[in-house]
Order: C-alpha cells, then structure tokens, then sequence
C-alpha cells in the first residue's frame, strides 16, 4: 500500500506548484488550466492522458471549451500520495508550455 504524503510533505507541494490548492479534507489536490482554445485544451489533454496511462494513474478532470479542470487523488490511498505530486509536476510543466493561465 503506497503511503499518503505528510501534511509537510503536501504543504511543500503545494508551494512548489502554483495554481493548485488542496480540498478542505486534504483528500485530492485541484488544478485549472486555461488555453487559448479548444484545441490547445485538447492537445493538452492528450499529452496527460498518455502520461496518466503510463503511470496507471488517472485525472479526474472536466473541460469547457478552453478550460480544463483537474483533480488528482489515489483512491488506494485515499488520499494524497507521491503518484498525484508526479502527474501534477508533470501538467504544471506541459501546461506552463501550452500557454495556461
Ligand atoms: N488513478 C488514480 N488517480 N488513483 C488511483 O488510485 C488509480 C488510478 N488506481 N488509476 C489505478 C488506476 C487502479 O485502479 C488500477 C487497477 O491500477
């Protein structure tokens, strides 16, 4: 069973990856990402997506046109583990050259 990150371990997270923020229980960590449109969006989401299906470690996201919403958790865990700190580096760096906000 894979451990949950400390509550240090996920503060240093969340200082390290601006734009993402922590649930209220400290469960998942959510991230939202704009492009300039749906296209870029996409294009975005299929480069996670093959990174999610590499590491057998899937988002649960949303997108609206040229928003995409992203949670990340471990449901083994039931909580945070350092599965969703590697997807998460992993979007902020691909979202940083998709041109995000
Ligand atoms: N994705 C996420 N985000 N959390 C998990 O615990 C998880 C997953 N588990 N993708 C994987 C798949 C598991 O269900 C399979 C059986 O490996």
């Amino acid at each position: 069973m894979i451990e949950k990150l400390t509550s240090d371990e996920l503060k240093a997270l969340l200082a390290e990856l601006p734009g993402w923020k922590t649930d209220a229980s400290g469960t998942s960590i959510q991230g939202s990402f704009k492009f300039a449109d749906f296209n870029e969006a996409f294009g975005f989401m299929t480069r996670v997506a093959i990174k999610a299906q590499e590491m057998d470690h899937h988002p649960e996201w949303s997108n609206v046109y040229s928003k995409v919403e992203i949670t990340l958790s471990t449901h083994e865990a039931k909580g945070l583990t350092s599965r969703d700190a590697t997807l998460a580096r992993f979007i902020s760096s691909i979202a940083e050259n998709s041109g995000s906000a």
